[in-house]
């Protein structure tokens, strides 16, 4: 990591919206007059009813987390209705499909209507507020009128990407019983069908074995394909939509009714069920969606993610609704047609604003500067990143090549859990260093501690907490309270564990330094070593596995799976093959093994734990610092492993 620093591009800082010292008397006050700082941000949403209280939570058992505990509101009215009498014509949604020229926009005026078109549709088929909807969809403008719709009539939208197993799916739609589904027939990504009617088909009969029957299941139609129909249980949505009216009631909420479910992965078990509730998660993403993107009117802005994951929920939909931003919604992938495809979409639509995460800037950057160079760019003004830490080479390719050192690089730190930014050199307030997250949000107050819990001061690395509530915390694992307590509070007592490791160089920049748990950071894209192991230990073959993350030039970490199989099993590559055929069947393309090495044994301490941290260094390619081996049951493992290594 480079610790040089870059001034803020002169041109931008001149007309930002906050100055150093604005971020500096902002910060103080967010974390002095805590509730009157959150209170002056609630005005940025619609409430029904203004909310009197601001935060109450503890983070010591029995935690309990409430932002705006009796205001009453509805987030589609922040989103959508607010915005109609001085928005009304202005483009809310642009879409661009996956084959360059496939484009369409929405108004608020036509998103509106689109959304309370689908909110009735949903309402003809029994959905009521506190119901649990599963969204299963490709990157289309239906993705977010589903999402929308949902929220509209007080049901709870659980998103599950579109890359993901019928397997994964119906896990997720049984752990919050979720009887109504929403689909495509099928998606399109860089010129590839995804059989997403096939895969919900499959879902349902998986989830309807484990008690869970899906009742409807609502079907967009995108490509046209032929696909197996259920009468009764199908339905189209154009069919749906003609018998409804173009109004819809949104339905009132209490601050701390649930917003959405989204799961995500997690050291242990399978992936949790993270809940965000309406009041504070909408106040989190209008501001820090404003303060993060130096926010004006008339810009265009452009979050490359899916609504799959938190930040298409934050940063597609909710924040820049709710900021009355035109949000391009993008159906394909950086290289298809060709590795231009980016840049060219920010010149055709005039973007202004682009966020993506560093795993795609480093598969541009290998296609080299030609791609970039036969574009303009001139529009753009500001790019972000978030996902993983990014590194200082696709930083500066970042800034120079892309942006011509014209744009500030904002690198935005934060998780599913926490709803929306957390650690964010704010545009125009501080210089930037390549890969630091620098200082943190309003309200944000994190720390650096050791392995006993004791805080490290000055200049220190160590494992990231933070110390206090923001609105837009997660406030418990759906259906599983204790678990959120478990995962979250109880390794230092009274602060919430973020996961990640973080080091604070001598002005204070914080850098994230990655995971420190049993999380693999896939292509910004968080994945379980448990869930892996789980996945592989199933197929027939595996006697025993242990999944560890390993540096990977373009994913940033990949997956490496050691494999202990059965006796009298071959290990040959077509077991590898299956072995990986399996884990996607299981899981998805995401969780794909990048390597499997066949093991005869795995490092294990005499009480029988594996010991990863021997595993991640054999991985790396770094046999010559094991570290401490003394309390390996069998320390022969270990030569084993690494002559097994070799060979691959
Ligand atoms: C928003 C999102 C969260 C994990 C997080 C951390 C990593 C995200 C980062 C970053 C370094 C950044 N992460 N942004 N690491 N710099 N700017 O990605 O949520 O999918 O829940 O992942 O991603 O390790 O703990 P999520």
């Amino acid at each position: 990591m480079t610790d040089t620093s870059y001034p803020v591009p002169a041109a931008f800082a001149a007309k930002a919206n906050l100055t150093p010292a604005d971020y500096k008397t902002l910060y103080d006050r967010s974390i002095s007059d805590r509730d009157g700082f959150f209170a002056e941000q609630a005005k940025r949403v619609q409430w029904m009813t203004a909310p009197t209280h601001v935060g109450s939570w503890s983070f010591d058992s029995p935690v309990k987390i409430e932002w705006y505990k009796d205001g009453v509101l509805n987030v589609t009215e922040s989103c959508l209705d607010r915005h109609l009498d001085a928005r009304g014509d202005k483009v809310a949604i642009i879409f661009e499909g996956d084959e360059p020229g496939d484009s369409t926009t929405y108004t608020y005026t036509e998103l509106h209507r689109e959304v309370c078109r689908f909110a009735n549709v949903l309402r003809d088929r029994g959905a009521k507020k506190g119901d649990r909807i599963t969204i299963y969809m490709p990157m289309i403008p239906e993705a977010a009128f589903a999402m929308l719709a949902c929220a509209r009539i007080g049901a709870v939208h659980s998103v599950v990407f579109g890359g993901f197993s019928p397997d994964a799916l119906a896990g997720r739609i049984v752990d919050c019983d979720s009887t109504l589904v929403i689909t495509a027939d099928e998606g399109v990504r860089g010129g590839r069908k995804v059989p997403l009617k096939v895969n919900a088909d499959a879902a349902c009969e998986i989830a309807a074995k484990a008690g869970v029957t899906v009742k409807t299941q609502l079907v967009v139609q995108r490509t046209g394909a032929t696909i197996a129909w259920q009468t009764g249980r199908d339905i189209w949505l154009h069919e749906a939509t003609k018998t409804v009216v173009d109004d819809c009631d949104p339905e009132p909420m209490s601050a701390e009714d649930p917003l959405f479910i989204l799961y995500t992965s997690g050291s242990t078990g399978q992936p949790k069920g993270v809940l965000h509730t309406c009041g504070g998660y909408l106040v989190w993403a209008a501001m820090t969606h404003d303060y993060v993107f130096d926010l004006k009117e008339d810009d265009v802005y452009w979050c490359a993610a899916d609504v799959g994951w938190v930040t298409g929920h934050t940063y597609i939909v909710y924040g820049p609704l709710a900021n009355g931003t035109t949000t391009v919604m993008f159906e394909g992938v950086p290289t298809y047609p060709d590795a231009s495809r980016f840049w060219q979409v920010c010149d055709d639509h005039q973007v202004s604003l682009f966020y993506t995460a560093p795993t795609a800037i480093r598969a541009l950057m290998r296609e080299g500067d030609g791609p970039v160079t036969a574009t303009s760019r001139k529009s753009l003004r500001l790019l972000g990143t978030v996902g993983e830490p990014i590194n200082p080479e696709a930083w500066d390719w970042y800034f120079n090549v892309i942006g011509e050192t014209r744009c500030p690089i904002i690198d935005t730190w934060w998780q599913t859990e926490t709803g929306g930014a957390m650690i964010v050199p704010l545009p125009g307030t501080v210089d930037m260093k390549p890969g630091a997250g620098t200082f943190p949000m309003f309200g944000v107050e994190p720390a650096l501690v050791d392995a006993e819990g004791q805080t490290l001061h000055g200049t220190a690395e160590g494992n990231l907490i933070l110390k206090t509530s923001w609105p837009g915390q997660m406030r418990t694992v759906y259906g599983d309270h204790a678990r959120f307590e478990q995962t979250y509070f109880s390794t230092y007592p009274g602060n919430y564990f973020t996961g990640d490791g973080a080091r604070r160089d001598a002005d204070g920049t914080i850098w994230i330094t990655g995971r420190v748990d049993d999380v693999i950071n896939v292509s910004g894209h968080r994945m379980g070593t448990a869930e892996v192991e789980s996945a592989l230990g199933s197929h027939p073959a595996v006697a025993e596995s242990a999944v560890v993350g390993f540096p990977h030039d373009i994913k940033g970490q990949g997956i490496y799976a050691y494999v202990t199989i059965i006796a009298g099993v071959d290990a040959t590559d077509e077991l590898r093959r299956d072995l990986v055929k399996h884990v996607r069947k299981e899981i998805g393309p995401i969780a794909s093994p990048d390597m499997i090495q066949f093991s005869s044994g795995l490092p294990k301490t005499r009480s029988g734990k594996i010991m990863r941290r021997i595993l991640r260094k054999i991985a790396a390619n770094e046999y010559g610092n094991l570290g401490d081996t003394s309390t390996l049951a069998d320390p022969s493992v270990v030569e084993a492993l690494i002559d097994g290594r070799a060979i691959l």
